[in-house]
């Protein structure tokens, strides 16, 4: 079987790289190992930054996300009953989009059927064959060869073992995080951090009925241990200020998280390239890890479409280095964001002096407050984004 392009995964790097390759009129193919069900169904991130949405919007894949989504412009740290709200809009003038994960997929499978795109779930991979002419390995045994490879599989995905000698550095932050979805609504129109010295808690917006929360929880945890009321002791606890709490609800949905960072470099090799999750994960502090993977999708397609429209190689040798300049600071902006939420009881009052300092430096204004909000919110988009190839024609 051969396939221009073979994308393995469809999460939002893969959906969106076929989306936009399926309407160029480049031939690609999807192999998801997961049911449609299960991946429409997976719950994961929900904050788009202003560069994410302007991207979405420029493909024509924003109304979902304008129609049913929300904006905030805004986070509140909460320490010793105390709220610091940090207005990020009024400082840069950009806003948050929060939209599900889950619904944002949704979208990319719709558009991709509706462009007659080839997706096939159930369909796992088994390996990778990278050289001349790439080749895709089904479970099944059968070989796709393809002129390019876009390994979109996530962190425990196969493609990455093709990339020889691309090397994969990171660190294990030895923390850990309750993921919870409850049916509770939102108790606050913005994104809140309780850095309490017992240990982080999160309220994070998703919909106008279920709310995101996080909770650190000692390492090896079961997330199964953390029945609903304990859960909800435990957040109003770390969560209270001011006489605010959030509004308690059915647990959906409860996981635990290791809170770990890794970068692969290089990206590609020869006829291989990775996007998203398959390349680099963040912790969720910050909500970078889907805005990574659909920048990576978006830059990545570029290169595409550059070398069969016109046969020009470069964007496509620059994927790797371009992105990883975009990346690392990324990386870092979440690095130092979860050094702020992490509590870590064992450290003493030192580290708590430093939790405090940074807050202060933060709440302070000027220019690190400033510098703060441009990353967290994203960069605005640059003008080589806005002038993509893979933009439709306005
Ligand atoms: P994905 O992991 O989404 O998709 C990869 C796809 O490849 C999957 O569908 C998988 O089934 C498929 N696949 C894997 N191996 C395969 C094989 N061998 N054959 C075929 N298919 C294969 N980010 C934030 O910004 N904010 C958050 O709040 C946040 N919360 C998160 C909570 C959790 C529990 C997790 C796990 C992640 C969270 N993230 C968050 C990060 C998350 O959003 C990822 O960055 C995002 O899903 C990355 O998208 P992709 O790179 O497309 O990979």
């Amino acid at each position: 079987m051969n396939v221009t392009v073979g994308i393995v995964g469809a999460g939002p790097a893969g959906l969106l790289a076929a989306n936009l390759l399926t309407r160029a009129g480049i031939e690609c193919a999807v192999f998801e190992r997961l049911s449609e069900e299960a991946v429409r169904a997976r719950t994961r991130a929900g904050l788009l930054e202003a560069r994410t949405a302007s991207l979405l919007e420029r493909h024509g894949l924003g109304n979902g996300m304008r129609s049913k989504g929300t904006r905030c412009g805004a986070c509140e740290f909460r320490r010793d009953g105390t709220r610091h709200v940090f207005d990020y809009a009024a400082l840069v003038g950009i806003h948050h989009h929060v939209y599900p994960q889950q619904m944002l997929v949704g979208d990319l499978i719709d558009a991709l059927r509706t462009a007659a795109g080839d997706l096939r779930f159930l369909c796992p991979v088994r390996d990778v064959r990278s050289g001349a002419s790439p080749e895709i390995v089904l479970e099944e045994g059968a070989a796709v060869r393809c002129d390019f490879v876009l390994g979109c599989d996530g962190f425990h995905g196969v493609t990455r073992a093709a990339l020889k000698g691309a090397s994969c550095a990171g660190r294990d932050f030895g923390a850990e995080w309750l993921a919870l979805l409850a049916e509770s609504p939102p108790s606050s129109d913005h994104t809140i951090y309780g850095l309490h010295r017992e240990g982080f808690a999160g309220h994070m917006l998703r919909s106008a009925t279920v709310s995101r929360f996080y909770l650190q929880v000692e390492p090896d945890s079961r997330a199964e241990d953390w029945s609903d009321d304990r859960v909800w002791d435990l957040l109003r606890q770390r969560l209270r200020a001011d006489g605010h709490a959030p509004a308690p609800g059915r647990i959906l949905e409860r996981s635990t998280l290791q809170l770990h960072s890794y970068v692969t470099e290089p990206m590609q090799n020869g006829a291989v390239f990775l996007a998203g999750d398959a390349a680099h994960i963040v912790t969720p502090a910050g909500g970078k890890g889907m805005n990574l993977a659909l920048q990576d999708a978006d830059a990545l397609v570029c290169g595409l479409l550059d070398h069969y429209r016109s046969g020009d190689d470069r964007r496509l040798a620059e994927y790797s280095t371009t992105r990883l300049a975009a990346i690392w600071p990324m990386v870092e902006f979440s690095h130092w964001l979860l050094e702020l939420l992490l509590a870590r009881p064992g450290e003493g009052r030192f580290r708590e002096g430093l939790r405090e300092a940074r807050l202060a430096r933060l709440m302070a204004g000027g220019a690190f407050a400033h510098e703060f909000a441009v990353n967290f919110v994203g960069p605005p988009a640059s003008g080589a984004d806005a002038s993509s190839p893979a933009a439709p024609p306005r």
